[in-house]
């Protein structure tokens, strides 16, 4: 098959301006069982809140079921969902974190 320019391969269609990757938000899930100072902790360390903030974040989540800890790119997301899962177990809190993307 023939296309103009192509001689026949496959063409690379080029785009201008930059294409900014899709965000995933970080939610934390509320529980009976995990203690609040940990929830607290873990705004802190893995998401890089002010203990007021923390605070205020994980009270929603108590008392809306969930919250957003953070947007980050697909990976960074993923990676602090596996870090904070992987430390709540090892404490032996049922904490649950998700990632799902923006719109
Ligand atoms: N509901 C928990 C309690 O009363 C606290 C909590 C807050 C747990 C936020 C999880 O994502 C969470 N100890």
């Amino acid at each position: 098959m023939t296309r103009p320019g192509g001689q026949g391969r496959s063409q690379t269609l080029e785009r201008t301006g930059t294409q900014r990757p899709r965000l995933w938000r970080v939610l934390l899930l509320n529980d009976d069982y995990t203690p609040m100072e940990f929830v607290v902790l873990v705004l802190e360390r893995y998401f890089r809140k002010a203990e007021q903030e923390a605070q205020l974040i994980m009270l929603a989540v108590h008392h809306k079921g969930q919250g957003i800890a953070g947007v980050y790119t697909k990976d960074v997301a993923e990676t602090k969902v596996a870090q904070v899962t992987d430390h709540a177990r090892r404490e032996g809190h049922p904490l649950m974190v998700v990632a799902e993307p923006e719109d």
